[in-house]
């Protein structure tokens, strides 16, 4: 019988109210159901707002840095439970181990930068207008922060926003993806055994509604979410309704573009790498090539026989390059993608179809595909796939090669190859993203740089670097008058 498991809230291991739960299954056998977890409500999430909200007042007291000795802690209990980590996530969610580790590490790279800044967390000194007075800044918790996440990174990203969120004394409840329960649940007992006091992060398992409760809950004073740009539109209607404070990390349709004056062996690696790689289910993936016709059908080539290399299977075996999709409505939508290509005039140059050979039709596994000839009106070129599928689209310049990268919805990363110097810079400030690679493809964030992107992929906050802490935090203005009277500002004081 698969093992059941459960919301944490305020410490405790509890049911969802309804005593209703869901199965994870892992993608690479659908057969192998890793567990049942609680189908969370509104009276769930009721009940993690309320243990959030009644820990915020210690927590939020503690000194920063007892906070990041805490985080630091965090970070050497993801080291030493690394690859048992890795291994319940590649089987629930399907990447090969080696990009789980990775995905590991992103999190306790986080979590030793957010430990650094609790000695940090900067506000200004600032002079006044007045004499004898004094202007400062400083930065407070916002309280309650719900923090909602995809599967792809089941760990990676949502520490991302818990570890700053409470290393600037925010208590969070947390809503992993129904996709990714179990790592959410190590990620969140690890928190605790580090010494995480009870009920500063609470976990609720569960789909939309769960989600759906959180966002509107009126004790949550903001959501930090990842997802698709349907879902973190549809939160920000809500929060706008509602006056909270949001952060949207949504989709992307990451172009790399490669001239004539690129190094091509480079690239090769860059492209089957970030177009592959993870099954191509990273928001930040390379889905579309923009390629200088003088290179384009080598370069096609030299795609066809790398991507001809990759194994796929099972990510809990050492030989395998991509893992599967997430699940069947990935496949069916792929699918879709590809019968769109195809109608649409695209040439199909490998790939296209479900993987089905011997174990393979046990999961849901998805040959790399590649697409030439694509136009910029096409929806292979227009809309997120998240899939191994990879758009090539020709430019004879570089001002074309810009206008087709731009020419999407989305604003997430971006990628160059050149040798020209002034090409890269030039680049730096065309590509209307929030990340540019000069070469290198377009996936690879450091958690340490902020990470989000522009038009529907963001909504002006960043994760990661810096900058994450802007969100989690408020700013608080204070001004100090020594002056021992009143003086009014930008009235004239002088009698
Ligand atoms: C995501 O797909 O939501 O830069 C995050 C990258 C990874 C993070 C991806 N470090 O590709």
């Amino acid at each position: 019988m698969a093992d059941t498991f459960h919301n944490i809230i305020a410490g405790e291991a509890t049911d969802a109210a309804s005593g209703k739960t869901f199965d994870d299954l892992n993608p690479a056998d659908r057969n192998d159901v890793i567990g049942a977890f609680p189908s969370s409500g509104p009276a769930d999430v009721d009940n993690a707002v309320e243990a959030a909200s009644e820990a915020f007042s210690s927590w939020s007291t503690t000194p920063a840095p007892e906070r990041g000795n805490i985080l630091r802690q965090i970070g050497d209990a993801l080291t030493e439970r690394k690859t048992e980590l890795a291994q319940i996530m590649t089987r629930e969610m399907g990447k090969p181990v080696f990009e789980t580790k990775g995905d590991v590490q992103e999190a306790i790279d986080t979590a030793y930068y957010a430990a650094s800044e609790t000695r940090r967390l900067f506000g200004h000194t600032v002079p006044s207008e007045l004499p004898n007075k004094f202007n400062m800044s400083i930065r407070r918790p916002i309280g309650v922060c719900g923090i909602i996440t995809a599967w792809n990174f089941p760990v990676a990203v949502p520490t991302w926003k818990i570890f700053p969120a409470i290393a600037s004394g925010n208590t969070v409840v947390f809503k992993p993806s129904e996709e990714a329960p179990h790592s959410a649940t190590v990620l969140c007992e690890i928190m605790s055994d580090a010494g995480v006091p009870d009920g500063v992060v609470n976990l609720v398992h569960g789909a939309g509604e769960a989600g759906k409760a959180l966002v509107e809950h009126p004790n949550v004073d903001a959501i930090g979410f990842t997802g698709s740009s349907e879902t973190g539109k549809a939160i920000g209607a809500t929060c706008g309704r509602l006056n909270k404070k949001y952060s949207a990390e949504m989709g992307g349709k990451n172009p790399m573009i490669v001239m004539e004056d690129a190094d091509l062996e480079l690239a090769i690696e860059g492209v089957i790498w970030g177009a592959y790689g993870t099954t191509g289910q990273r928001c930040t993936a390379t889905s579309r090539l923009i390629i200088h016709e003088d290179v384009e059908a080598e370069f096609i080539e030299m795609i066809k026989e790398q991507a001809a290399d990759l194994t796929l299977g099972s990510g809990l075996k050492d030989d395998t390059d991509v893992g599967p999709v997430i699940n069947e409505a990935a496949l069916e939508k792929i699918s879709g993608y590809i019968k769109e290509g195809v109608d649409a005039g695209a040439e199909l140059v490998f790939g296209g179809e479900q993987a089905t050979d011997g174990a393979l039709a046990d999961g849901c596994f998805f040959q790399p595909t590649l697409f030439r000839g694509v136009e910029r009106d096409m929806s292979i070129f227009q809309e997120e796939i998240f899939g191994p599928v990879l758009s090539v689209h020709t430019i004879s310049s570089y001002e074309e090669a810009v206008a087709a990268a731009n020419d999407t919805v989305y604003g997430l990363s971006s990628s160059i190859y050149t040798n020209k110097v002034a090409r890269a810079f030039r680049a730096m400030h065309d590509l209307e993203a929030g990340i540019t690679y000069v070469n290198g493809p377009t996936i690879g964030a450091e958690a340490h740089m902020p990470f989000g992107g522009v038009k529907d992929t963001g909504n002006g906050h960043r994760d990661g670097g810096w900058e994450v802490f802007e969100f989690y935090t408020e700013t608080k203005t204070v001004y100090v008058d020594y002056s021992g009277k009143l003086q009014k500002a930008q009235i004239d004081n002088v009698e």
